[in-house]
């Protein structure tokens, strides 16, 4: 069985939970982080250097970095499912999961942050204001993308999807105006319907 550690309301453990819910695998996760604690305990830091969650342990397999849990778990459990064994196909998906930590989440947490954690020492006007410019610029790239296209990459939903699909969740539930975008809107519910997306984005965004 795996061990996934992290609290479900980070957007990173999500993509996690997501990936191991999709390629059928039990796990037990464990709430760490945020209020709970615990990511600076030796004990933790020994699996995690950096303190941060998600941390996944595989029997003696222990890898951080969301995205690095992602491909582990869809190359190890989901080959030529949700991980494309074609590089072409694959580099399609390993690109969108890149803009998603280097694009996308940075974009959209500092509005996250101001407005809907109310941490106004992260995120003051300025900084909600500027965030909220940003990611809608990136939100523009996603639905042009998705015009003509059911998924990210490739012709059926796969491991690009889950791992964007959180940030997507996360920006809809949000108290910012919405902007209509319809290609993303319809991915992103086809997405969120999937059984293993159900634990994966509580609401409300927290
Ligand atoms: N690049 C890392 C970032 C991990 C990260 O920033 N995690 C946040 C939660 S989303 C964290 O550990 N925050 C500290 C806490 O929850 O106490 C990843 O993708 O796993």
């Amino acid at each position: 069985m795996l061990t996934i550690w992290g609290r479900i309301s980070s957007i990173n453990v999500q993509k996690a939970v997501w990936a191991a819910g999709e390629v059928g695998q039990v796990f037990e996760r464990i709430d760490v982080g945020g209020a709970f604690g615990g990511n600076r305990e030796p004990a933790y830091l020994a699996k995690n250097p950096n303190g941060q969650i998600p941390t996944l342990e595989d029997g003696e397999v222990c890898i951080w970095e969301s995205n690095s849990i992602v491909r582990y778990l869809a190359a190890r459990y989901g080959a030529g499912w949700i991980w494309e064994e074609d590089p072409a196909l694959r580099a399609e998906a390993d690109r969108w999961m890149d803009w998603m930590i280097a694009e996308l989440q940075p974009a959209l947490t500092p509005a996250f942050w101001g407005l809907v954690r109310k941490d106004t020492v992260r995120a003051g006007p300025a900084e909600i204001e500027a965030s909220i410019a940003r990611t809608e610029g990136k939100l523009d790239i996603l639905e042009a993308h998705l015009t003509g296209r059911a998924y990210l990459a490739g012709d059926r939903f796969g491991m690009a999807d889950l791992t964007v699909a959180p940030g997507a969740h996360r920006w809809l539930n949000m108290p910012v105006k919405q902007v209509v975008r319809p290609n993303l809107r319809r991915w992103y519910e086809a997405c969120a319907a999937r059984p293993a997306a159900i634990p994966a984005l509580p609401l409300p965004v927290v």
